[in-house]
């Protein structure tokens, strides 16, 4: 089947080995899968939901699109832009703010743990995430998104707002219901200082996560000082329980290698932990280094970058303005 795919990343600085396994590496492969119709957006009106300085949020962007490009993305086959370059996203964001309810937006967690104990000071924007990342999808009748585990919950609720839009307006089958694409191993890749907390951007300890611009020794010293405990690999996949630094460290491996768990635990279990780390650092240096020198060079060629960012806005516009009209007719403007 020809699927259409939409994914985004926010352009909000330190993409890491988590946005590369859970989202990026998931993106090329499906870029690379006969038939698909790829549509991948830096997401830069979803970055300002929290406070971001106006000069590093130009420059995110433009990273993030390296991070696509360097990562194998590649704007001849895939429609790469930046978010506010099509308005249709927000326009849509608006009509379809009036068909999600209140009580859908309430259940996210994501809001939950990013506006934390003060929620009264988090931003409208923050709450109304979720609405914008439904009109995103539906805009371009996405059939499959591909997503880290963290985002199923707002992968839902797009579903629920094409299906009440579809129910109110009486036009079944107008706005598709989107397949979340959730890897169904290593779908969270962990922080690397305690594994029950996801890798993240914004973590504070540079130390807790590997970002794809880090350079061979940052990687090879990250890994070194990534939390383990002191028995040895286990030769077992269920006796991993309980050890989620463990897990963490053998799922990024097994990810990188294309192997399954079980895999990885056969070929390290009951061995100590320094030639473990001692091989995966070798792996993802061999992974992620060609990656981060590829996006050190684009750095440098801030027009490459924004005329790929320009010609994909163009054409995801013309998708987009077509929809969005069909959408006003229906609702009656
Ligand atoms: N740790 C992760 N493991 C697997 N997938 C992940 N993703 C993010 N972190 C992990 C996936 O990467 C895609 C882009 O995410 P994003 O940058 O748009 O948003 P995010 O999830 O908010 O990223 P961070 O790193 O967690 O940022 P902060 O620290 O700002 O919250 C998504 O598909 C996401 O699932």
């Amino acid at each position: 089947m020809n699927k259409k795919i939409f994914s985004g990343v926010q352009p909000t600085g330190n993409l890491h080995l988590g946005n590369y396994i859970g989202a990026i590496k998931n993106f090329v492969e499906l870029q690379n899968e006969k038939d698909n119709e790829c549509v991948y957006c830096v997401v830069d009106l979803h970055a300002i939901t929290v406070k971001q300085d106006p000069n590093l949020l130009k420059n995110n962007i433009r990273e993030t699109t390296a991070a696509f490009l360097a990562s194998g993305l590649d704007h001849k086959k895939s429609i790469i832009f930046n978010q506010s370059l099509v308005p249709s996203h927000s326009e849509v964001s608006w009509i379809l703010g009036c068909t999600a309810r209140m009580g859908w937006l309430n259940r996210m967690t994501q809001f939950k743990e990013k506006a934390g104990k003060d929620k009264e000071k988090a931003s409208i924007g923050l709450y109304i995430y979720p609405i914008l990342m439904a009109s995103d999808i539906l805009l371009y009748d996405s059939t499959h998104v591909p997503v880290g585990e963290d985002q199923k919950q707002h992968l839902e609720l797009s579903r629920d707002i094409a299906q009440k839009f579809n129910s109110d307006f009486n036009c079944p089958n107008f706005l598709k219901v989107p397949e979340p694409l959730i890897q169904k191993r290593f779908a969270r890749i962990m922080s690397l200082k305690d594994g029950t907390k996801k890798m993240s951007k914004s973590d504070p300890s540079d130390l807790s996560r590997i970002n794809l611009t880090d350079k061979k020794d940052e990687i090879i010293n990250k890994i070194k000082k990534a939390k383990t405990d002191n028995s040895p690999l286990p030769a077992d996949e269920k006796k991993i329980n309980e050890r989620p630094e463990v897990e963490n460290l053998l799922g990024i491996y097994s990810s990188l290698s294309s192997q399954t768990l079980q895999d990885t635990i056969n070929e390290f279990g009951g061995k100590n932990f320094s030639d473990f780390k001692k091989k995966l650092s070798d792996l993802v240096v061999e992974k992620i280094s060609p990656i981060s020198d590829e996006i050190n060079k684009m750095k440098n060629d801030n027009t490459y970058i924004d005329k790929i960012l320009k010609g994909g806005a163009e054409k995801a516009e013309k998708i987009a303005s077509k929809k969005v009209k069909e959408i006003k007719k229906i609702v009656g403007f």
